[in-house]
């Protein structure tokens, strides 16, 4: 038995640990309520893809580290969910591609900015010397309303590429027109925030994270010309028409 009460030889396993990091993360003050609305929407599609990492995606995985280790400033998105799914990947990442951390929410609360900043530091954020930003709210995102729009000057705000897993569409839609370069991570093919990324990675977050830290370990070194190859290779298009075929004609096991 690990995290929850089912053994990993579970079929649901995966699906079963990820529903209680959600709930976990509610009862934490971390994830908001909409939070869950999300994961059930996330998990559908999820299913309908036999929640696995499709050649596609491992693609998209790879331009993203690759897009990550070119940028002059990355910055990682967090908000409720990724932080109640993934905090300590969140930050294995961040040192992978020596980018600062930045909690930024759609439902902005004073108090669940804390606490998501608390959480990962109690994931060793200061030990991995990862900045937590988000909590200076001095710069915004034009065109959003007031709360929805905050983010760090330093953070954010200075960055040429974000990564934004599970982002809502409005803000995605922004963050491109202000000229940033966005790795979106998420399970619908047709969001508009997968649609406005740079490099749309469609797969679980809990899946991807990790993933795209993998090839980032791997590329670390790599010559500038062999990172900007991989990025001209890869066709965001592409990698959301293959996944929405892939959902829409799934083969379970
Ligand atoms: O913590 P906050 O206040 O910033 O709020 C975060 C949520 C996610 C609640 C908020 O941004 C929201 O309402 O998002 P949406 O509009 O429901 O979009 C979430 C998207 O993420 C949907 O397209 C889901 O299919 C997708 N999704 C959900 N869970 C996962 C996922 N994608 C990847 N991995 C997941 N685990």
């Amino acid at each position: 038995m690990t995290e929850i009460e089912v053994p990993e030889s579970h079929p649901r396993y995966q699906s079963l640990l990820t529903r209680h990091r959600i709930e976990a993360g509610i009862e934490r003050g971390i994830t908001s309520q909409q939070g869950l609305i999300a994961e059930g929407r996330g998990e559908a599609f999820d299913y309908l893809l036999g929640e696995r990492t499709i050649p596609s995606a491992d693609d998209a995985a790879r331009a993203a580290a690759a897009l990550l280790l070119l940028a002059e400033r990355p910055v990682l998105s967090v908000n409720g969910n990724v932080a109640a799914l993934v905090p300590e990947a969140t930050l294995d990442l961040a040192v992978a591609v020596d980018a600062d951390v930045e909690v930024n929410l759609f439902n902005r609360t004073d108090e669940r900015m804390r606490a998501i900043a608390a959480h990962l530091r109690a994931h060793g954020a200061d030990e991995a010397d990862v900045p937590i930003r988000g909590l200076e709210a001095d710069a915004r995102i034009p065109g959003l309303d007031h709360e929805r729009g905050k983010v760090d000057a330093h953070g954010i705000g200075a960055a040429d590429v974000v990564l934004v897993p599970l982002e809502d569409g409005d803000r995605a839609e922004a963050l491109a027109a202000m000229g940033k370069s966005e790795v979106v991570i998420d399970l619908n093919p047709l969001s508009r925030s997968a649609r406005s990324a740079a490099v749309p990675i469609v797969d679980n977050v809990v899946r991807a994270v990790p993933n795209v830290t993998a090839h980032a370990r791997e590329l670390s070194g790599a010559p500038r010309a062999d990172l900007e190859a991989i990025l001209r290779a890869f066709d965001a298009d592409d990698a959301l028409s293959t996944a929405e075929d892939a959902i829409r004609s799934g083969e379970l096991a």
